[in-house]
């Protein structure tokens, strides 16, 4: 079978479910993912209710568990996740020159295995309570968990894993591989650097995680008895599986967003990157050292003093490597002509935020402290400056950053100054009362607390602020929506951009450049802006163009995992096999099945150059 020059032009729904096209796939990732982050916030909105004053019944205790644990799990897998992705996707094959992924088809595949994913686990609230031992499913709550909620979980993560790990084995071999020609490693955009490093922790971290779901789901759905000590188990072996995976996951979040931050404050200082060596150098350490620290999750579970001091000097050893890009950030600020947009804006934000949990980080990896600190409020206070003042942050700059080249139009900048306010003044309040709050003994992972301890300002004060970052987001979607009934931006090149993403015309061609650029130098866009050129020098002469085919086969294969997956929450074994067949049907078509692609003729090519529509 061939399907040679079947230029299929698929609309509406059909193009959306069947794209292999990096762009469509990284409007996806952000739909789906700001979606999640929507769930995810309104989860935590319902706990901070709850906690407003003492001893309040707005949620039960058991809602309460399943909320923490949905919001903890939306947020890192199904939000922070599929939202670096989205960017990854939209920003990676441009920055380099390339036309798409290496592998298109994976990378829709990725996509849909990630969907169904969090679909499959948010499902849970519905079909018989969700999952209640936390994000990090602690044996032995998470093996003796009644109900089917854990197993949602175990499932749902699972087949979502499995394309986050596809998707990143994707950018490693795009990167190594699909760079236009000059690009050196030495002259790789920052943003690019950091995801082709957080794709090298994605193909090292998930594996861990895959065995160590599978080993839960035995104990839950066979079972075994890995984690059970009354049959010989040790539930000491999850913690360490779940934070060799775990301890670098944060990494594979806060890489790309610093990645962002890099791009957005080189391009509204009007200077390349101060010191771009060492901040190639300082993401590659800090990838490292993330997988040489996850026992500092396990400094209070006994494992004596020996390993707890490596751990400790481990940890605090990345504060080196991060150090050396703050000063580099704030080195590219001084004396550069800083225009302060709103993606500036939340770069700036995030600088000293960022800093703040990085000294919390390092206070908590004091062995000796950590057991005061350790499932205290502190702990909360810190990830959340971590992970919220650092990858969401940085996620936002990159938003409104690279808005225009996604959608080809610019989100209102005014709108954009009330979001950055409204959320970095909630932020801040939420989060800052709660350092003291576990220092004055609040636990965390409790759905109340008892009246006359101190605890009812605090706790108010920072479920205010959680309004106030909710009020934040919802001007954000109001900006999208109002941007959506605009026209397209008069320039594609919005902000006076250094990188080949911005060398692109609007609306940006399916084929992304019509002629491969010759790339000269870091900040190739800048080099030939600098020397009075209007765009790229091209690399190759105008020819036809080879595009790989939509697919429905990866949405199917998806939804085969997903039926299997339900079928091994019920006990009902046919679904599961019914689901694994349909999977495997879809893989051995996608075999034999003689995809060639099609051509985009010279001549298209040409009038799109010319600016002739038809
Ligand atoms: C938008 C504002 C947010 C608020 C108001 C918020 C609030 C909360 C609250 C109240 C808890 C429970 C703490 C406890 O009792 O231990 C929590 C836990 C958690 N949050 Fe957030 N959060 C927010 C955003 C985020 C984001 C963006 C992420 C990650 C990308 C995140 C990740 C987590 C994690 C991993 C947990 C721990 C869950 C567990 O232990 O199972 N949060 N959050
Ligand atoms: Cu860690």
């Amino acid at each position: 079978m061939s399907t040679h020059a079947s230029h299929k032009k698929r609309s509406g729904l059909m193009d959306w479910l069947t794209t292999v096209d990096h762009k469509k796939i990284g409007i996806l990732y952000l739909i789906a993912g700001g979606f999640f982050f929507i769930i995810g916030g309104i989860e935590a909105m319902l706990m901070r209710i709850q906690l407003i004053k003492p001893e309040n019944d707005f949620v039960a205790a058991e809602t309460f568990n399943q909320l923490l644990t949905m919001h903890g799990t939306t947020m890192i897998f199904f939000a922070a996740m599929p939202l670096i992705f989205a960017f990854m996707n939209a920003v990676v094959p441009l920055q380099i020159g390339a036309r798409d992924v290496a592998f298109p088809f994976v990378n829709a595949l990725g996509f849909w295995l990630f969907f169904f994913g969090g679909v499959l686990l948010n499902l849970s609230w519905l079909l018989g309570g969700a999952p209640d031992a936390g994000w990090t499913a602690y044996a032995p709550l998470s093996t003796t968990s009644g109900g089917p909620g854990v197993d949602f979980y175990v499932l749902g993560i699972q087949i979502s894993g499995i394309g986050t790990l596809i998707g990143g084995i994707n950018f490693l071999v795009t990167i190594i591989n699909m760079r236009a020609p000059g690009m050196t490693f030495m002259r790789m955009p920052l943003f690019t650097w950091t995801a082709f490093v957080t794709s090298g922790l994605i193909l090292f971290a998930f594996p861990p995680l895959t065995i160590g779901l599978f080993m839960l789901s035995f104990d839950r759905v066979f079972d075994a008895n890995f984690f059970n000590p009354d049959n010989g188990g040790n539930i000491l072996i999850w913690e360490h599986i779940f934070w060799i995976f775990g301890h670098p996951e944060v990494y594979i979040l806060i890489l790309p967003s610093f990645g962002a931050i890099s791009e957005v404050v080189a391009t509204f200082s009007r200077k390349r990157l101060f010191g771009y060596s060492a901040m190639v150098f300082a993401t590659v350490l800090i990838g490292f050292l993330g997988f040489m620290v996850w026992v500092h999750h396990m400094f209070t579970v006994g494992l004596g003093p020996v390993a707890n001091s490596i751990f400790a000097v481990a940890t605090m050893a990345i504060a080196v490597p991060t150090g050396v890009k703050i000063f580099n950030w704030l080195f590219t600020m001084w004396g550069g002509k800083i225009v302060f947009s709103t993606a500036m804006l939340w770069a700036v934000g995030f600088i000293p935020t960022f800093v703040m949990g990085g000294v919390t980080g390092v206070m908590l990896a004091i062995p000796s402290a950590d057991y005061q600190f350790h499932d205290s409020y502190f702990v909360v206070a810190h990830f959340h400056y971590v992970i919220v003042g650092g990858v969401i942050l940085g996620l936002f700059a990159g938003l409104y950053y690279w808005y225009p080249r996604m959608f080809n139009r610019v989100l209102n900048e005014t709108l954009g100054k009330i979001h950055f306010w409204t959320f970095f003044i909630g932020f801040h309040l939420t989060f800052f009362p709660q350092h003291f709050l576990g220092l004055m003994g609040m636990p965390r992972r409790v759905f109340t607390y008892l009246s006359g301890q101190d605890l009812d300002q605090l706790n108010f004060i920072s479920s205010i602020g959680a309004f106030l970052m909710a009020i934040g987001t919802i001007v954000l979607l109001i900006n999208i929506i109002i941007s959506a009934s605009k026209k397209y931006a008069p320039s594609s090149d919005p902000w006076n951009g250094r990188t080949l993403e911005w060398a692109i015309p609007y609306p940006t061609p399916e084929y992304n450049f019509a002629q491969t650029p010759l790339v000269r130098g870091l900040d190739a866009f800048w080099i030939e802006k600098a020397a009075g050129n209007k765009g790229m020098t091209p690399a190759e002469p105008v020819g036809d163009i080879h595009m790989p085919n939509p697919s429905i086969l990866p949405l199917f294969m998806s939804i085969g995992l997903f039926s299997a997956a339900l079928g091994l929450i019920y006990n009902t074994i046919t679904v599961t096999i019914i689901g694994i067949i349909a999977t495997f049907i879809c893989m051995f078509l996608r075999s034999i099945i003689d995809d060639h692609g099609f051509h985009i003729h010279k001549e298209e090519v040409e009038d799109d150059l010319k600016g002739v529509k038809e």
